[in-house]
């Protein structure tokens, strides 16, 4: 029997800092994991490297679910983005490894396809409306079926998801940036810029918008109602989801689908979410969500009450998480949608093998395991540095949401 014989957790910033776990086995195997939390990295560095790879030593690595189990409910300290992630790294690390071993790609494991491509959306956003409608435009250029459109709130200079560049990069600074956050004016500009961006486009496109957890249920139940004729594909967060009962009031004003579960990290925190059909879209990864084995048990959980799959696919997501995403995505009966934003071509130099997207779909790479390989050379060009997510604060100074 093989063994498991190394375990490295690598970390580099070719353009946003990555954690990668990378598992070895004594007969030379070797499965990659991403373990990257963004803003607080060197946390889950440190989680697995100082109390997980000492327990994986001399495991059997074909042991996916079990090790899932050990780490699970052998912490005794169970969920959270720390704890979720670092045993997320394991399970995809583990399952990359199985792929290899069997000769065949990880989606083949997982059943095989349930369909031909999977449908992503792309992130559009414009300092102003004309600005965002160009974007939209561009990205229609390049195939995407499916695009989520974000506006700068004039006089908000918090407003989320505007790039800036060539990319968008939210944890962009050494220390937090405060930014300032009014939601009067947010909920009189955004439907107003959505009506513009389907007035111009039409209903042959998907359009999706990111509220990005910062209005009451009332707040965004009257949102959901004002763009219900526009046809939404989803709001995404409407409201903070630690309280799941909160949904309910939403979903009670507007039929305008919803999708959440990006900052969650377990099937608990979606339960019921998901049991009482408050969502439409489940949008946890295996990244933060505990691995492909556990996010497989959300979405399996989720096919049963007719909510789909939308997973997180933001450039802090790495490209083995994009690898893992396409195989869940591929094989998974109730799947929705994927988010992609791509990431930096020194990324791409790091992480061979990133799949791409062509005429608006991913498609599962058809090489054993993720078919990602880490180059340790270019990745040591790039040492990691400090940077935080913003911080968003109302007009009075209170914190608000970010
Ligand atoms: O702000 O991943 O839908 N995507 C998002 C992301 C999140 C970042 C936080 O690290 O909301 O852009
Ligand atoms: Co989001």
């Amino acid at each position: 029997m093989a063994t498991i014989d190394r375990v490295e957790v690598l970390v580099t910033s070719p353009g946003r800092n990555f954690v990668t776990l990378r598992i070895t086995t004594s007969d030379g195997v070797t499965g990659l994991g991403d373990a990257t939390l963004n803003g607080r990295e060197l946390a889950v560095a440190s989680y697995l490297r100082d109390h997980v790879a000492p327990l994986l030593a001399g495991r059997d690595p074909a042991r996916v679910e079990d090790t899932w189990q050990y780490l699970y409910k052998g912490a005794y300290w169970r969920r959270g983005p720390v704890t979720m992630t670092a045993i997320a790294a394991v399970d995809v690390a583990l399952w990359d490894i199985k792929g290899k071993v069997a000769g065949l790609p990880v989606y083949q494991l997982l059943g095989g396809r349930s369909r031909d491509g999977v449908l992503v959306y792309c992130h559009a956003s414009g300092v102003d409306v004309a600005a965002l409608v160009d974007d939209v435009a561009a990205y229609r250029e390049k195939g995407f079926k499916a695009i989520r459109a974000q506006a700068a709130v004039p006089g908000v200079s918090g407003t989320y998801g505007i790039r800036k560049g060539a990319y968008y990069e939210p944890a962009a600074t050494a220390l937090p940036e405060e930014q300032l956050w009014s939601t009067e004016a947010y909920l009189d500009f955004a439907p107003a810029y959505l009506a513009k961006v389907r007035e111009k486009f039409g209903f042959g496109l998907h359009l999706l918008h990111d509220v990005h957890h910062r209005l009451t249920p009332i707040e965004a139940a009257r949102f959901g109602k004002s763009v219900e004729e526009l046809r939404l594909f989803w709001m995404e967060d409407p409201t903070p989801a630690e309280n799941q009962e909160a949904f309910r009031l939403i979903r009670q004003h507007t039929t305008t689908p919803i999708a959440t579960g990006e900052v969650l990290n377990s099937i608990w925190d979606v339960k019921q979410l998901i049991t009482e059909q408050l969502i439409d879209y489940v949008r946890t990864t295996t990244v933060h969500a505990g691995g492909i084995t556990h996010l497989r048990r959300i979405f399996d959980l989720a096919a049963l009450y007719q909510v789909r799959t939308g997973s997180h696919g933001a450039s802090d997501l790495s490209p083995v998480t994009v690898a893992a995403a396409v195989a869940v995505d591929i094989s998974q009966p109730n799947f929705g949608i994927q988010e992609h934003m791509g990431h930096t071509i020194e990324t791409y130099e790091v992480f061979r093998g990133t799949p791409q997207v062509t005429d608006g779909l991913l498609h599962p790479s058809e090489e054993p395991g993720l078919g990602i390989e880490y180059d340790d050379e270019v990745a040591a060009r790039f040492p990691y540095q400090p940077r935080y997510l913003p911080v968003a604060r109302n007009l009075d100074g209170s914190v608000h949401d970010w």
